[in-house]
């Protein structure tokens, strides 16, 4: 399928969506949503793909959903538009591992869309802020939820009510980015990452992504019961007895994702 808002590439094992739509720093339209959400399908049932990459360029990761697509609409226009709604939180429903490389703004939708990912890499200019409030209304993606739960709710206040952008070294103090990088490496590492998960064994990056998540969601009683009877589970697999044969043999270990 060819696309006109985002470009897809595949890198070996890695799929690798930039979003692209440099005249509008990025700019989420429903057309890109649309693509996106497409281009998550493609590499969901591509058997060779074992982790997902999303970037932007090295201005721009996304500077929010479009707002001269949105400006005009009313509110009955909003409740009775399934357009944009549709696909606009596709990224968190992606079953394998998806890691943002993100440089130069994640704003608005941008940010809540990096939030979406498993983790964020970001490069040393990359700035982070829900500045909705500045034009007159709320992060709608999330932004008021995802970003209270990864840096708590001083600083989640503090960004949301301000429309304040986050720099890249607070933002890995703060835990919204695992880590920063330079702008020269921050993808070349990001795709190194997604490469090495997508060489372990996939059902079990798929229980394990599934776990983490989880954790945000469940009681821990409840996550660390789960959590114990799929270790046990892990053993059902013929990775497991692969990689733990591998080890005691000293070898690496071939995993038949199976
Ligand atoms: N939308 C449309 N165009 C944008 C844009 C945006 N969000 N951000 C930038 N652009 C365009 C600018 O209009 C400009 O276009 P031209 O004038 O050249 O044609 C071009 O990109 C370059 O921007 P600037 O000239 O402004 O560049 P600067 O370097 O001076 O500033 C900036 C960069 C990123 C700081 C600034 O552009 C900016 O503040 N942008 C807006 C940031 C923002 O407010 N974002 C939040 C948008 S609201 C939902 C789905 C999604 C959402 C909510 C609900 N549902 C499905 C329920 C999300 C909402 C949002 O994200």
């Amino acid at each position: 399928m060819t696309y006109e808002t985002i470009l897809l590439e595949r890198k070996d094992s890695v799929g690798l969506i930039t979003l692209d739509r440099p005249k509008a720093m990025n700019a989420l339209c429903e057309a890109l949503f649309n693509e996106l959400a497409s281009a998550l399908d493609e590499l969901e049932v591509d058997e060779k793909i074992g982790a997902i990459v999303i970037t932007g360029s090295e201005k721009a990761f996304a500077a929010g959903a479009d707002i001269l697509e949105m400006k005009d609409k009313n509110y009955s226009d909003m409740l009775a538009d399934n357009g944009l709604t549709k696909n606009c939180d596709r990224l968190a429903q992606c079953r394998k591992p998806v890691i943002a490389a993100v440089a130069g703004y994640a704003l608005g939708g941008g940010c809540e869309m990096a939030m979406m990912c498993d983790f964020i890499v970001a490069a040393e200019n990359a700035k982070f802020g829900q500045p909705e409030i500045t034009i007159g209304t709320i992060p709608g993606i999330g932004g008021s939820q995802r970003l209270t739960q990864l840096v708590g709710k001083a600083k989640a206040m503090d960004m949301c009510l301000t429309g304040r952008m986050m720099g890249a070294e607070e933002a890995e103090r703060a835990g919204l980015v695992s880590r920063v990088e330079p702008l020269g490496n921050y993808l070349s590492v990001t795709l190194e990452l997604a490469a090495q998960i997508a060489s372990y064994s996939r059902p079990v990056v798929t229980m394990l992504k599934g776990l983490v998540n989880a954790a945000l969601e469940t009681p821990l009683a409840q996550g660390l019961e789960t959590e114990r009877q799929q270790f046990k589970a892990t053993f059902a697999l013929e990775d497991q007895k692969e990689g733990m044969a591998a080890f005691s043999e000293k070898r690496k270990p071939e995993f038949k994702n199976r």
